[in-house]
């Protein structure tokens, strides 16, 4: 295994921790590899239930390795790379039947932006900063940065965050609807792990729902969504947790969701 990504699961929670330090936690192929298979791994391991997704030392992720790039034919070659293994990461993210936080530690720039949007819950230390840095060397937002940032902040932001390529803050991509919540630097990794934590306590199969719900309603009508929300909360009224919700409601006591 790499130890690029270090893993480790608790209490139904797998902790995912991207591991290069000295790079801000720069994404190589190997990395980018590791990610994915972390994550396929957690979808299909019944004990995982929530995925955390952090980064080691001062930074959650600086994007794309820029010392990792191959110019030698004279240009670079970046959309071989997207389409080989950032967009199925991005693509393997929003389709796991798993909710997953990115616990922003650090600086979040480039696709390692695009990362932590393509998480379910964005919560980022005070101290953390964002950056849409690619066209600072000359490229444009992608790994699903063109997709989140305007459906998540609205399209002058996210126009103006792309061209300028400047760093804001935790509490202005707060601000903007960027991330769910700031938490103080000493109470940050305490806090995030707390919220993975209930979700891994939650309704399983319910979060998977609510993705698939989600991933799409903003392309789809009201009569297509309002289908699709049928569609779904007839199969999340199948699951033991809502049998499980419904009843511990009646009799006045908190819910043991299981995640079946
Ligand atoms: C890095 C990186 C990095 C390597 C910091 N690579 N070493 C592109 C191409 C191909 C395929 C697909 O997709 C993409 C999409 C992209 O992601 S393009 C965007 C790539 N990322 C960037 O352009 C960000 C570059 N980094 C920065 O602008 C700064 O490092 C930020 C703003 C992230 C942090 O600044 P500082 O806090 O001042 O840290 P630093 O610059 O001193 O970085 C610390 C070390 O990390 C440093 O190494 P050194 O040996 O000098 O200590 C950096 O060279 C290294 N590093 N990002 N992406």
């Amino acid at each position: 295994m790499s130890n690029e990504l270090l893993r480790d699961t608790e209490g139904g929670v797998a902790r995912l921790t991207m591991n290069r330090p000295e790079v801000l936690n720069a994404l190589d192929d190997a990395l980018l590899v590791a990610l994915r298979e972390a994550l396929r791994q957690a979808a299909e391991d019944d004990a995982v239930r929530a995925v955390l997704l952090t980064g080691a030392g001062r930074g959650f992720c600086a994007g794309a390795d820029l010392g990792a790039v191959d110019l030698s034919q004279g240009h670079l070659e970046a959309g071989q790379a997207l389409v080989e293994r950032y967009n199925p990461l991005i693509t393997t993210m929003r389709e796991i039947p798993k909710p997953i936080v990115a616990a922003v530690n650090g600086v979040a720039a480039g696709a390692g932006m695009s990362i932590a949007l393509a998480a379910d819950i964005v919560v980022a230390a005070r101290s953390a900063t964002f950056a849409q840095a690619f066209s600072r060397i000359g490229l444009i937002p992608d790994a699903g940065s063109t997709y989140f940032v305007p459906r998540l902040a609205g399209e002058m932001r996210a126009r103006a965050l792309a061209m300028l390529g400047e760093r804001i803050s935790a509490d202005e991509a707060y601000g903007i609807g960027l991330v769910w919540q700031v938490f103080d630097d000493d109470r940050f990794a305490d806090e995030a792990a707390a919220i993975a934590q209930r979700l891994a306590r939650g309704p399983t199969r319910a979060y998977g729902y609510i993705k698939q719900a989600l991933n799409r309603s903003l392309e789809r009508s009201l009569s297509e969504q309002l289908d699709t929300e049928a569609s779904l909360q007839s199969e999340a009224g199948r699951s033991e947790d809502a049998r499980e919700g419904v009843a511990a409601f009646l009799e006045k006591r908190p819910p043991r969701f299981t995640g079946r």
